[in-house]
């Protein structure tokens, strides 16, 4: 049956995932993450992922974005390192020094946006695929092993030219013909979010619907974006992400469902890590 190689996400895979720092690391030891999106009047999404990657523990983390906004990103968490990108061989120099790279939050779907999916989508360094990435991918499909695949229901509905409807009606094997045609781990997002990697799908059982609200998955792409450059394997690194991502809004929606932002999560990731 599709679900025969279905498991609850374990309780304790945070802390047995996450270790202590020794003492004498350094940032190198905990990656550098390039995070690519943002396009015109849409900086937030991609400074939200931003921030939950630095938040996540990744060591550095850069930012290729809109020119037209590079500097608020900037101005608003100076640990990021920003680019305004105009074209996309200014992506070079960052692609080479990433360990991983994160693409889609806000990118649009704009001709630079396309420019920019196309240039990045050529990294070898594993991709985690979000929100205009998949749009993107979507109208030319093609398969690697090595990225990370985050969409919602809508998203996934484009990926597999169908209605959300119908992803919605069973959801395992929405993943499982997702990796079928896409490769590489899958997210279908939403309440009881499953993370597939075609032959083993996790189920978690956490989040609320306080995370119904702009943002959430911006920030979800970020976290894992975090995992992959401190050297999980991406199946690992989805898995811990989403639970990671809905136990810290299980932890911000003590102060109330309604009302409650992807930005709330930070404080909860940090001390969920630690
Ligand atoms: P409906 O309304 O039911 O028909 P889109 P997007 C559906 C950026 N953002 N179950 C639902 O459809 C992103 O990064 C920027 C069922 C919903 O209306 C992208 O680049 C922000 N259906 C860009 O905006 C904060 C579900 O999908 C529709 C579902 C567009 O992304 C916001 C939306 O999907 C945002 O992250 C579920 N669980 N979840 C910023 N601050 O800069 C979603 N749907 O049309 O792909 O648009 O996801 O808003
Ligand atoms: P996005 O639509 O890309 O912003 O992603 C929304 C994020 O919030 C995903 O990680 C969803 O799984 C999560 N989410 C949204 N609504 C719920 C819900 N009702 N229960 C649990 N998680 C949710
Ligand atoms: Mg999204």
């Amino acid at each position: 049956s599709t679900k025969s190689n279905t498991h609850l996400i374990p309780e304790n895979i945070i802390t047995n995932t996450i270790t202590p720092r020794p003492r004498c690391s350094h940032k190198g030891n905990f990656g550098s993450v390039l995070l690519i999106g943002g396009g015109e009047g849409m900086p937030g999404a991609i400074r939200l992922a931003a921030e939950a990657c630095l938040r996540s523990g990744a060591g550095l983390v850069h930012v290729a974005t809109h020119p037209s906004h590079a500097h608020y990103i900037n101005a608003t968490r100076p640990e990021m390192m920003v680019k305004g990108v105009e074209e996309p061989q200014e992506l070079d120099e960052l692609i080479t020094k990433a360990t991983t790279i994160v693409l889609g939050p806000g990118l649009g779907k704009s001709p630079w946006a396309r420019q920019l999916f196309s240039h990045a989508i050529n990294a070898s360094q594993p991709i985690i695929m979000d929100a205009d990435a998949l749009n993107l991918l979507s109208e030319q499909p093609i398969k690697k092993d090595n990225w990370i695949l985050t969409p919602h229901p809508k998203e996934a509905s484009r990926l597999l030219q169908t209605t959300t409807k119908e992803i919605e009606s069973d959801r395992f094997s929405s993943s499982k013909k997702m990796h079928c045609k896409y490769g590489g781990a899958i997210i279908l997002k939403g309440a009881g979010t499953l993370i597939s990697n075609g032959r083993e799908t996790f189920v978690c059982t956490h989040g609320n619907p306080g995370m119904a609200s702009g943002g959430m998955g911006d920030v979800l792409s970020g976290i894992i974006g975090a995992l992959v450059a401190q050297g999980l394997d991406i199946f690992d690194a989805a898995t811990v992400g989403v639970e990671l991502h809905a136990h810290a809004a299980d932890l911000a929606a003590e102060n109330g469902e309604i009302g409650m932002l992807a930005s709330d999560l930070f404080p909860h990731l940090r001390a969920l890590l630690n």
